[in-house]
């Protein structure tokens, strides 16, 4: 059947359904219509009078789910967005950008809106994070921040990606999630794959939107394997300059108190963060530690309700590093020579940022075969239904070897928390096999 056929049908079989109501294929129907026209306005729903949607009984809603993907538009997000645009599973409903992560708060939107563009989503709303963190102790370093817009603007000036704002929404991005979660006639999925929180921020601004999470998929935390901390305290440095852990406390001298005094040394910035060497003693990850309050938070939501929770904490993708060989060895086999020279720009500006794995785009293909029905794949490794807690506590005084709790995450009885399912390992062979030939659909 050809594709204006289809679609023409597809709307007769609508209008019949809307008619008489309630039958099996008007969903079907009004599915395809809908994933066919996707326009960038979310589609508008009449109210029902039932406030809660339990997924399971909801046998209407069926495959692609509607979907949100709350990303803090690094390099990493970048390639999680070229695998995602393509998957089957998923009705994308929003973009929404977090403000407190690696992306600046007005280019990461921007930016993420350029590359919705190549990969054919351009009309999908696209809304800004607030300005910060819920828990301000970190942020990645500003320097870096600004070198991922710089890596942006080469690629519009080269003609690789096209600048562009529409799809940029007036809803700030928990207004948005919201909205979409309350309107949603199906269960939703969500992808966080930054800080999480504009998630947090949404739940608090309306907590029966938990009700229509169908499953949410995270990036983040050190769980389950000791020493996976990737919080290092080189990069609380850039340039001589501290970039991380500025937001708590004077770490600018004023003139107006003494500089600080430590090992004898007077010095005008507080050195490491908060005088703690991350790298010896944290016992976390960036996405938990930028907004640890967000986290909790999100969990603590979470707990009542029908959500599946899964969690790709920091060891599943040790064994998966960006490397520049690999990458031109892999991009050569795509198709679109714009996609090409995109991708292996990109590897450069990632690993000229310091670590880099694959993080995100592992959480993205991981979600996506769960999604599927295939729970091991790229996910090697599943340590299940974990009642954790996320540590509040910061401690400045540590002896050797031990570790500062805040921002990690521990299995704990009496948490407010869902059961979460951790993934611990990942397969990179599988991984190579399933991301390169969905993103070579683009072009
Ligand atoms: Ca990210």
């Amino acid at each position: 059947m050809g594709r204006s056929i289809q679609l023409f049908w597809s709307f007769l079989i609508f209008l019949t359904c809307v008619a008489s109501e309630d039958c099996a294929e008007c969903s079907d129907a009004s599915s395809i219509l809908h994933h066919k026209t996707m326009g960038r306005n979310v589609r508008p729903h009449h109210h029902h009078n039932h406030h809660h949607h339990p997924h399971h009984s909801h046998p209407r809603c069926r495959k692609p789910y509607p979907f949100i993907w709350d990303n803090d538009a690094n390099y990493d997000d970048t390639l999680a967005f070229l695998y995602l645009a393509h998957s089957e599973n998923l009705d994308w409903k929003a973009i929404t950008i977090e403000s407190d992560g690696m992306g600046t708060p007005h280019g990461g939107p921007t930016n993420i809106a350029a590359v919705a563009q190549l990969v054919g989503l351009g009309d999908v709303p696209i809304a800004m994070g607030g300005l910060s963190s819920l828990s301000p102790i970190a942020t990645m370093p500003l320097q870096w921040r600004i070198e991922t817009d710089e890596f942006f603007e080469r690629q519009f000036e080269s003609g690789i990606l096209e600048m562009t704002d529409k799809a940029i929404v007036d809803e700030t991005a928990p207004q948005l999630i919201v909205k979409i979660l309350k309107e949603s006639e199906c269960p939703v999925v969500i992808l966080t794959t930054g800080p999480a929180t504009n998630v947090a921020e949404a739940l608090d601004m309306d907590p029966s939107i938990a009700e229509n999470i169908q499953g949410i998929y995270m990036m983040g935390s050190a769980y389950g394997v000791p020493g996976t901390n990737n919080v290092y305290d080189w990069q609380m440095t850039y340039n001589g300059v501290k970039g991380s852990c500025t937001e708590d406390g004077g770490q600018t001298y004023t003139g107006l108190s003494p500089p600080l005094l430590k090992d004898g040394v007077k010095s005008a910035i507080r050195p490491e963060c908060r005088g703690v060497d991350m790298t010896a003693h944290g016992d976390t990850e960036w996405n938990v530690f930028m907004d640890v309050r967000a986290w909790r938070m999100v969990y603590g939501f979470l707990e009542p309700s029908p959500a599946d929770v899964y969690v790709l904490a920091a060891n599943a993708t040790l064994n998966m590093p960006v490397t520049l060989d690999e990458m031109e060895e892999y991009a050569s086999t795509l198709a679109d020579e714009d996609l090409r020279v995109f991708v292996i720009e990109l590897a450069k500006a990632f690993l000229a940022a310091g670590e880099a794995k694959w993080w995100d785009a592992q959480c993205a293909v991981v979600m996506d075969q769960v999604l599927s029905g295939k729970k091991i794949g790229v996910c090697s490794n599943w340590a299940e239904q974990k009642v954790t807690s996320v540590s509040l506590v910061w401690r400045s005084n540590l002896t050797d070897g031990e570790l500062n709790p805040y921002g990690s995450i521990k299995d704990d009885e009496d948490a407010h928390a869902p059961p979460v399912d951790y993934c611990l390992d990942g397969n990179v062979t599988q991984m190579w096999e399933v991301y390169w030939p969905m993103v070579n659909q683009t072009g």
